[in-house]
């Protein structure tokens, strides 16, 4: 609870900052004309979550296509008062790309319900697509309900990442379900992994790319209750299934599941992110420059969890441990951090961490202005702040917004990894209380240039807890 007080309070402040729209129903009238927003438009947010905020986008898909990253997500409209059939509302697919490291740019709307010669009309329920490249062509393949009102896998075929996409005249046959999800092997055998319900169906591509070589078959190994949104990938020679999965006490969850085999049999692994509140939940993971990164959906912007926002964490790999099956995926603790990149003299929050061990968070007191703050600090805690630009190593200083009671810790800084290069240290100091805030200031060890991950790390000569709190980190 205190982490989604966390996101939202963090969300209200972000809302006032980038003036999210609100979305009036008349503006959303305007998405379903088919003309609609072919207009470049360009979010300049610093790549914090949610990603997108000029309009509701779900399931996102992301791929790097000739080293570019690019979400394919559906997307979430508030209904027409006339529209009532089915729980979502979803009209077509925008394409937005991350351009300068920092900044979303919508190509915007592509293809639209009623433009699917096989869907059917003003149902709306284009839901989790998935894009893939083979030979130069793009091949974007998406569920939308048939005439019968079951959903179907439909393709288009685009000469570029963002189009123009000419989409098939028919869906494809034998797909019945939602959600596909594609996989290109090493031999260059394409698989479509979709559905949803207590099995995932996969079937490999014929070379066309429109058709499906065998009949589905349903993915053995997979763990029992609710499945859906499964996306495949591989690393080091491992496939990987991830899918939702709802468990009966604690809902939609992402969980993953290994093989060594595209089709299967896999074996359930384990959760890659929590529930996240009373909706779905749905992801895809890409590699992007050297990280892997999870993206997701939540709903903090709207509150209502059928008008979804797409957002993006970074990804963690467990080391090779002996006895223990390689590949482990560490949890992804969801954070409005997100993936962007700040730079000399932002104001690091660093309670918007990566990842944290044996620290906590909670909001500053003692008549600091609004925020959160690390803190509960054990003995060997750290937290993970990735991807700070020093630039071209002009940084000298780093300033500390700091409380505690103690004079036996340090906070120290390293980069990279917890036994990387220590640049800065810390003391901690009875500061009055820790409600009794105090900036501080050290030189830094090294000459730093270039992006690096922060680990801080929590040190103490006595004692486990409570080393000190951290409100903020400025570098410059
Ligand atoms: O967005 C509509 C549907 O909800 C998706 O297809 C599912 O994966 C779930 O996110």
């Amino acid at each position: 609870m205190k982490q989604l007080n966390h996101l939202l309070k963090d969300s209200m402040e972000f809302r006032t900052k980038l003036t999210i729209l609100s979305f009036p129903v008349r503006h959303q009238k305007k998405l379903f004309l088919p003309s609609l927003v072919l207009v470049l438009y360009t979010c300049f947010l610093q790549a914090q979550n949610p990603l997108i905020t000029h309009m509701y986008t779900a399931d996102p898909t992301a791929r790097v296509f000739e080293g570019k990253l690019y979400i394919y997500p559906s997307s979430d409209t508030v209904p027409p008062s006339d529209y009532t059939r089915y729980q979502h509302c979803m009209p077509g697919y925008n394409i937005f790309s991350l351009e300068n490291g920092v900044t979303w740019k919508d190509h915007g709307r592509f293809l639209n319900n009623d433009e699917v010669p096989w869907a059917l009309k003003g149902s709306y329920s284009m839901w989790a697509p998935d894009c893939i490249e083979k030979d130069g062509k793009y091949y974007f393949y998406f569920p939308v309900r048939a005439a019968d009102s079951v959903h179907r896998v439909g393709v288009a075929v685009g000469s570029s990442p963002t189009g123009p996409f000419k989409v098939e005249q028919d869906y494809i046959p034998g797909t019945k379900g939602i959600d596909p999800g594609l996989l290109k092997d090493d031999d260059g055998t394409f698989y479509m992994f979709f559905g949803s319900g207590h099995e995932i169906h996969v079937a490999p591509l014929e070379k066309n790319m429109k058709e499906l070589a065998q009949e589905p078959v349903s993915v053995q190994g997979l763990p029992g209750g609710y499945m859906e949104g499964a996306f495949p990938f591989k690393k080091d020679g491992i496939y990987y299934l991830s899918f939702a999965h709802i468990f009966r006490d604690e809902g939609y969850t992402i969980g993953y599941a290994t093989s060594d085999k595209a089709m299967g049999p896999y074996r359930y692994r384990g959760k890659i992110i929590d529930n996240i509140g009373d909706g779905t939940n749905h992801h895809s993971v890409v590699e992007y420059q050297g990280n892997w990164i999870l993206f997701y959906h939540q709903w903090e912007v709207s509150g209502d969890n059928k008008l979804r926002s797409i957002r993006a964490d970074y990804m963690y790999f467990d080391k090779p441990r002996r006895r223990i099956l390689p590949g482990a995926i560490k949890k992804v603790i969801p954070t409005l951090r997100g993936i962007g990149t700040p730079t000399l003299g932002d104001t690091l929050q660093v309670d918007r961490y990566n990842e944290i061990n044996g620290a906590k968070t909670a909001f500053v007191g003692g008549g600091e202005p609004d925020g959160w703050m690390i803190c509960e600090t054990e003995r060997d805690a750290y937290v993970r702040f990735n991807r700070v630009d020093f630039g071209g190593g002009t940084a000298r200083k780093l300033t500390a917004r700091i409380s505690g009671v103690t004079t036996a810790g340090t906070l120290d800084v390293y980069l990279d990894s917890i036994d990387g290069k220590k640049i800065a240290t810390i003391r901690s100091q009875n500061t009055g209380g820790w409600n009794s805030w105090k900036t501080v200031e050290t030189g830094l060890l090294e000459k730093i240039e270039g992006v690096h991950d922060l680990f801080l790390v929590f040190k103490s000569r006595r004692g486990t807890t409570k080393i000190m709190n951290v409100n903020w980190l400025v570098l410059n």
